[in-house]
């Protein structure tokens, strides 16, 4: 008689495969045609193969933050359903890569870092975990870091993140989104951030 082990491999693959991460993206874009360019990236997330989006905060236009002499931003905040991967390091790393070959397809020109772009997809959060690893995928052996070591301090993040999960506390930032947010626009003009639409 063949009895199940606990210890059964295929079924543990089965059960790393069937975890699920909720993540958090960032998009960003002002350079062409900034909203088709937004739609573009949320259309293409929708088809990825195990990847489900939750929600889709509203549209900001934003006031360029670091070099500011360019052309304001739309920003908004994707909430996604993702692989967790056999590891968090593995799964965030794997939706890293898989965000930037949609920044190259949407059309996204190598500049200057900070500068004008087509389209940015920041991975602002992956679950509760804390992330800092080493991108083998990147000719400069850039890192990844998760949650986005900026993102606590921008309000063209807070703001759409805050539509989706104000109640949200990422690790290691010792307050919700929403109070992040207030704090972050209680320093900022009310221009800096202003809804503009839907996506
Ligand atoms: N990287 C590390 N952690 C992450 C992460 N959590 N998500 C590394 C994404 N990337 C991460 O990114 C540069 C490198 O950051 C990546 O190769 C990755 O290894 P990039 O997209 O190639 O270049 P970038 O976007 O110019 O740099 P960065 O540091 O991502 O800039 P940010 O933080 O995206 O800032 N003002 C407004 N109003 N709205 C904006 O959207 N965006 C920026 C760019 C500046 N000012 C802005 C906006
Ligand atoms: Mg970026």
């Amino acid at each position: 008689m063949r009895t199940e082990s606990r210890f059964d491999v295929s079924k543990m693959a089965k059960r790393a495969q069937a975890k699920r991460v909720r993540a958090y993206v960032g998009l960003g874009a002002n350079v062409g045609d900034t909203r088709a360019n937004l739609r573009h990236a949320i259309r293409a997330m929708t088809a990825l193969p195990g990847v489900r989006v939750r929600g889709v905060s509203r549209l900001y236009r934003t006031k360029p933050v670091g070099v500011t002499d360019q052309p304001d931003f739309l920003n908004a905040v994707a909430g996604l359903d993702v692989p967790a991967g056999p590891d968090p390091e593995t799964g965030a790393l794997a939706l890293l890569s898989v965000l930037k070959v949609l920044e190259a397809a949407i059309g996204r020109k190598v500049r200057k870092r900070w500068g004008p772009r087509e389209i940015d997809l920041d991975l602002l959060i992956f679950g509760r975990h804390q992330i800092r690893v080493e991108r083998h995928d990147h000719p400069n052996r850039r890192w990844l870091e998760v949650p986005h070591p900026e993102a606590r301090e921008r309000l063209f993040v807070l703001a759409p993140l805050a539509d989706l999960a104000p109640w949200l506390a990422p690790v290691g930032w010792g307050e919700s989104v929403e109070t992040a947010r207030r704090r972050v626009a209680a320093a900022e003009p009310e221009s800096a951030v202003q809804v503009v639409g839907k996506l």
